[in-house]
């Protein structure tokens, strides 16, 4: 069950007395079931891996700082449908609402990266017009080497063809590979952001922003 659809509302930049505003992230997690989309949510949410998680569909607010800046990331964790076709799951709504996306797999079900490969052409298409919300693809499981039926370089290759970034993790192993996904998304959200506002200049606005050095004129 969704608790929580809220606007797409992205706020970043000073207030009136100069404070850092609370900068927003809204991350939809896709991909077919039982790769780990709630593994990974409860991972980052709570740094623990606790085994079962359930049918359940939820977005979870959580808080966190990256280069010294508070950011709240909203995370709709998705169910994958049982009774329609790969990519109508995907509707308007998930892409209005999604600043960016983590599209999962495991490594060792081969017919949830092909759900993965419909999802991101879903998805590109759909967005053709109005920019394509950064996506980051995940192989998950990566603990059960024994069991890989997609290798490390498919993963890699579907990535660079499709523009996005990529990591393998095991979100039941360590929470650091799931925390890098997640900063790198919200870094590639900040460049999209910035991109759309001011152009190559407000990237480098963003960069200077976070990294503390003054702006090259
Ligand atoms: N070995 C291993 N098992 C994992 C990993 N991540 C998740 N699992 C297991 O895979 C199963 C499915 O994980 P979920 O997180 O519920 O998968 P999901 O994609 O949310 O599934 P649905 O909500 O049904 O679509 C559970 O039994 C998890 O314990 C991992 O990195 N390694
Ligand atoms: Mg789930």
């Amino acid at each position: 069950m969704v608790v929580q659809v809220k606007p797409n509302t992205s706020h970043s930049g000073k207030t009136m007395d100069g404070t850092q505003q609370k900068v927003e992230a809204n991350i939809l997690l896709l991909g077919a079931e039982n790769v780990g989309k709630s593994a990974l949510t409860v991972r980052f949410l709570t740094r623990r891996f606790i085994g079962e998680y359930g049918d359940i569909e939820s977005i979870y607010n959580h808080n966190d700082k990256i280069g010294g800046r508070e950011i709240s990331f909203n995370i709709w964790d998705s169910l994958y449908p049982q009774n329609c076709e790969t990519t109508e799951s995907i509707t308007e709504k998930h892409l209005q609402w999604a600043d960016g996306l983590i599209l999962v797999y495991s490594i060792c079900d081969r017919s949830s990266f092909d759900v993965v490969r419909q999802q991101v052409h879903r998805i590109k298409q759909a967005k053709k017009t109005s920019g394509v919300s950064p996506i980051i693809i995940v192989g998950n499981k990566r603990d059960l080497q024994h069991r890989r039926t997609v290798s490390s370089e498919e993963g890699r290759l579907l990535a660079l063809s499709a523009d996005c970034g990529f990591f393998e993790i095991s979100a039941a192993e360590t929470y650091h590979g799931v925390l890098l996904v997640f900063h790198q998304l919200f870094d590639l959200i900040r460049e999209a952001r910035a991109l759309k506002k001011g152009g190559i200049k407000g990237i480098v606005r963003s960069v200077s922003a976070v990294f503390g050095r003054k702006r090259a004129e």
